[in-house]
């Protein structure tokens, strides 16, 4: 079985976070494992507004000897991190352990909020965790963020963006940019390897579901190199599979809806989907 690793927050909701990663591993057949960085919960009392526990840092770190010491993972993400500590164990685990195919996607704002959720955390996150990143996953605002460039409104930006992303020590990026960018069509996103850029295309899913989408297009990334796919073709099965999922999404309430990961699972078996995930050239 191949083992896959997510360090990330616990969404409440079950739409993001670990919840997001686990379900999305499992689709693509893979041994989930999981260290909860935070706790996240929302209040329905108040508009849906997000709390975030952070979880101890001895806590934290108890978990990722259980996996990285303990057992092993052919890849890993992590997503909300929420503290200084947690981004300075995610960097000892990672380096101590030799974790290569290992993706950053550096959370900084949950949907609907378009403020960062640590802005003190965005440099350590840069400086520590870029260098190590397989792939770097930020939407458009975290990648304004890394970059510290303005406002991404334009392809050309996106691409000075990955382009200073890289160049901080990222081997690959993949700005999703999906829907935000201004005046597009299709959900669009771009993959830079250091010479190569890839602009990728999907069908725009009309929908205002998409809690965690962010979450499950990097943990798809995370499984496909973990099943042995280089980074562009794991791109490029991430999307389909982001697009599958939120073709399936629903609403919880009035306020938040999910993708629903399962959404290709149904596409697989009615042929008309994205395909069978590979069989796995590496095991860890
Ligand atoms: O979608 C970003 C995100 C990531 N991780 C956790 C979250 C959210 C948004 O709600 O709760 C734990």
């Amino acid at each position: 079985m191949i083992k896959v690793a997510t360090i990330a927050g616990s969404d409440a909701s079950g739409g993001a976070g670990l919840e997001a990663d686990l379900k999305t591993f499992e689709e693509y057949g893979l041994y989930g494992m999981a260290a909860v960085t935070v706790i996240a919960a929302m209040d329905p009392d108040h508009n849906w507004g997000h709390l975030v526990y952070p979880l101890a840092e001895d806590a934290l770190e108890a978990q990722l000897k259980t996996i990285f010491q303990g057992i092993g993972a052919a890849a890993a993400k992590s997503g909300m991190l929420g503290s200084f500590y947690a981004v300075e164990l995610t960097r000892k685990y990672i380096s101590k352990y030799g974790v290569a195919k290992y993706v950053l996607d550096p959370v900084m704002v949950c949907k609907g909020a378009n403020e960062a959720l640590n802005p003190e955390l965005n440099a350590a996150v840069a400086e520590k965790l870029l260098p190590l990143a397989e792939v770097a996953t930020p939407n458009l605002f975290e990648a304004a963020q890394l970059a510290g460039t303005g406002e991404i409104t334009t392809i050309e930006r996106m691409k000075e963006a990955a382009r200073i992303i890289a160049g901080k020590g990222a081997r690959q990026v993949f700005i999703k940019g999906g829907s935000k960018l201004p005046g597009q069509t299709k959900a669009l996103d771009l993959f830079y390897d250091g010479s190569r850029f890839e602009l990728l295309e999907a069908e725009l899913v009309k929908t205002g579901w998409t809690h965690g989408a962010g979450c499950t297009t990097a943990a798809a990334l995370t499984a496909g190199l973990a099943r042995g796919l280089s980074a562009y073709d794991a791109v490029v099965l991430a999307k389909q599979f982001i697009t599958a999922s939120l073709k399936g999404s629903f609403a919880l309430n009035q306020w938040v809806g999910p993708g629903n990961p399962s959404g290709w699972r149904k596409d697989r078996l009615f042929g008309e989907g994205p395909g069978k995930v590979p069989e796995s050239t590496t095991s860890p």
